[in-house]
């Protein structure tokens, strides 16, 4: 029955397929699943985000809740050069600052007089929402709100007057500019404020303040297809940083309830919950600017074409999203010298990720499901096809072949997370004479979700190979791309001065003179290492996810580990094994060795050479770092 219903549903081709084979069931979803609101949400990749208000004019970040309206005065706004802007970079919406902390709203609102109806722009009759509406909806882009829970204007904050406000407000602002995308609640809350005059300092109960369950109700009734931001979500979750970029490692789940405004263990949100229950994907809010509002004094620190370009695989290519934000400036504008970096880094990403060197060759996979889901559904660019394993796989290999030799250095694979997203770990490859070699990276290859952009050093090869190693259920990979993107300047390998900056460390029964050796940034000095290990005390727990090993490099370079295994814990007696491998060609190029590993907090580190490559050798390090 099933056969014939999928038949009559997928047309012609369906049909012929469900005839010659037995019709194969897709995988069972592994949960948690993103509602498609969520899967539409991050295939908008890129978005601004717009801060203006009363602090533009004022110099400030955080107005205070004091400045006077009459000081809003934009003599050239234009939303239109705004939407073009970010129309011309590549970008698909744009959240906008209504209200910031200052409790300022930027549009007539009639549940406050601290708005533009009292400031001299268009004499009071401006909105600068609606405004921004009208240039979306006219030039094709969607839009986004951001309203402050924090109100460091209002008389009554702290009290549940306040919260009968903001909710009145929230739905003032979701019933009169059409759709929106997002919903921003920012997490800042509590604290100094002018408070209609009392300038004093609040405090709030910031998990139950505010009401958060009244609130997702409003939304579900005005505006159910938005997003709701917030640091834990439920939507999607601040990434832990207003850097711009996510963790290598990206789970896009988050243990449903354990994150609020304030949490103390924010840093992880970079990472997500390996065993979070929620799906609560993670945006990367960056400023281009190092302010969030506009200052004239950072006129000469807008991030570079490389640094946005940086940021973009840091952040898209780290299964988030980037929210990059424009300082409208004090005439109402994105100033030029913002809005070209934003166009120059867009046409850079166009031009390094241009031309698929996989679209439509025929993958060799290990492992086939069957039906439709085969290895050619990788490289067709059809986002809904996907080649998927039996239920009990997990782990596969699939070749690439390139047709030809061709330099290779940039590589895009993505999940179709609409059944969940599953893998832990994998290996990218490319055939150098009759072996497989690892491509050279700059962090971790665990996690791929939504969609993971990979930059490695170019390599010439006709085949590469992913090797998938570890799952949490069958695999379901729906597109695998490779460029050669050029020899750009946004992408380093970690430098060895970068990493021989010597850690603090001790290892039980060595003498701190021979450790010196190999924490001195000195690559001439060599410590030997008696035993097929080391143990690190770091001193304290710290978070890694690197080990930087310099070999030796005398003249016979000796002690060198080919094959590794390390351990972590908390405690020597609870070591457990986070990665081995080899360090492959370390004896014709003993150059400096780096593994990346998913980030672990933890205060004992345990490398063991499991083979050496000259055996019966004492281990032997130029220099040792944990980063
Ligand atoms: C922060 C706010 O406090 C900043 O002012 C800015 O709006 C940023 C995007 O979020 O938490």
């Amino acid at each position: 029955m099933k056969t014939i219903q999928k038949s009559i549903l997928g047309g012609m081709g369906a049909l012929l397929l469900s005839a010659c084979s037995p019709s194969v069931e897709a995988p069972e979803a592994v949960l948690p699943v993103p509602q498609p609101k969520q899967v539409e949400w991050q295939k908008m990749e890129t978005y601004a985000f717009v801060h203006f208000g009363l602090n533009t004019f004022n110099d400030r970040e955080w107005g205070y809740g004091d400045s006077d309206p009459k000081t809003f005065d934009p003599k050239r706004l234009d939303c239109e050069q705004w939407v073009k802007t970010f129309k011309q970079a590549g970008m698909k919406g744009v959240i906008f600052t209504a209200k910031h902390h200052d409790g300022f709203c930027l549009w007539p609102t009639h549940l406050t007089e601290y708005c533009i109806r009292n400031t001299p722009y268009k004499e009071g009759k401006g909105d600068v929402v609606g405004e921004l509406a009208a240039a979306c909806r006219k030039h094709g882009l969607k839009l986004a709100l951001y309203l402050s829970p924090w109100d460091r204007h209002h008389a009554e904050y702290a009290t549940p007057a306040y919260v009968d406000y903001f909710h009145a407000q929230l739905r003032e602002l979701m019933t009169n500019y059409g759709e929106v995308f997002e919903v921003w609640f920012d997490g800042a809350n509590g604290g100094d404020g002018w408070y209609g005059g009392a300038k004093d300092s609040r405090t709030i109960d910031r998990k139950n303040y505010y009401n958060y369950p009244k609130i997702y109700e409003i939304l579900d009734e005005l505006q159910p297809q938005a997003v709701v931001f917030s640091d834990g979500g439920p939507g999607c979750r601040w990434v832990g940083n207003e850097n711009g970029y996510a963790g290598a490692t990206n789970w896009s789940f988050l243990r449903e309830g354990e994150v609020y405004p304030g949490y103390s263990k924010y840093r992880e949100l970079q990472y997500g919950h390996a065993d979070g229950n929620q799906w609560t994907a993670a945006e990367c809010d960056v400023s281009i600017r190092p302010g969030w509002f506009y200052h004239e004094d950072q006129d000469d620190k807008v991030k570079s074409v490389d640094h946005l370009v940086d940021l973009y695989y840091r952040s898209v290519g780290h299964n988030a999203t980037l929210l990059l934000n424009f300082p409208v400036n004090r005439d109402g504008l994105i100033p030029a010298v913002d809005s070209m970096r934003a166009v120059q880094f867009h046409r850079e990403i166009q031009k390094q990720l241009g031309e698929d060197l996989l679209r439509g060759v025929r993958p060799e996979a290990s492992s086939e499901r069957g039906g439709r889901f085969t290895a050619e559904a990788m490289t067709d660019g059809d986002y809904e096809t996907y080649w998927a394993t039996p239920d009990s796989v997990v782990t596969a290999e699939v070749v690439f072949p390139l047709g030809k030799t061709t330099k290779v250095n940039r590589m895009m694979l993505q999940e179709y997370i609409p059944l969940g997203q599953r893998v832990r770990s994998f290996v990218v490859e490319y055939a150098a004479g009759g072996e497989w070699l690892p491509v050279s990276l700059n962090e971790e290859t665990t996690t791929i979700g939504y969609k993971r952009l990979l930059r490695f050093e170019t390599v010439e090869t006709d085949r590469l190979r992913v090797r998938f190693t570890d799952a949490r259920g069958a695999l379901t990979i729906n597109n695998v791309e490779a460029f050669y993107a050029g020899e750009t300047t946004d992408f380093k390998l970690p430098a060895e001065t970068e990493c021989l900056t010597g850690s603090a460390y001790s290892v039980a029964g060595m003498e701190p003179s021979e450790l010196a050796k190999m924490a001195d940034q000195n690559p001439a000095t060599t410590a030997t290492v008696a035993g097929d290990r080391i143990m690190l005390d770091l001193g304290e727990e710290k978070s890694i996810s690197s080990l930087h090993y310099l070999p030796d490099q005398s003249e016979y370079n000796e002690g060198l580990i080919k094959n590794y295994e390390i351990s972590v814990g908390r405690t020597p007696e609870e070591m457990k094994v986070v990665k081995s491998g080899e360090f492959s060609n370390i004896r014709n190029n003993p150059i400096l060795q780096s593994v990346f590993f998913t980030p672990v907090t933890v205060r004992y580190f345990q490398l063991k050479a499991l083979r050496m490559v000259t055996d019966g050798e004492k281990m032997k390090f130029a220099e040792l770092v944990i980063r």
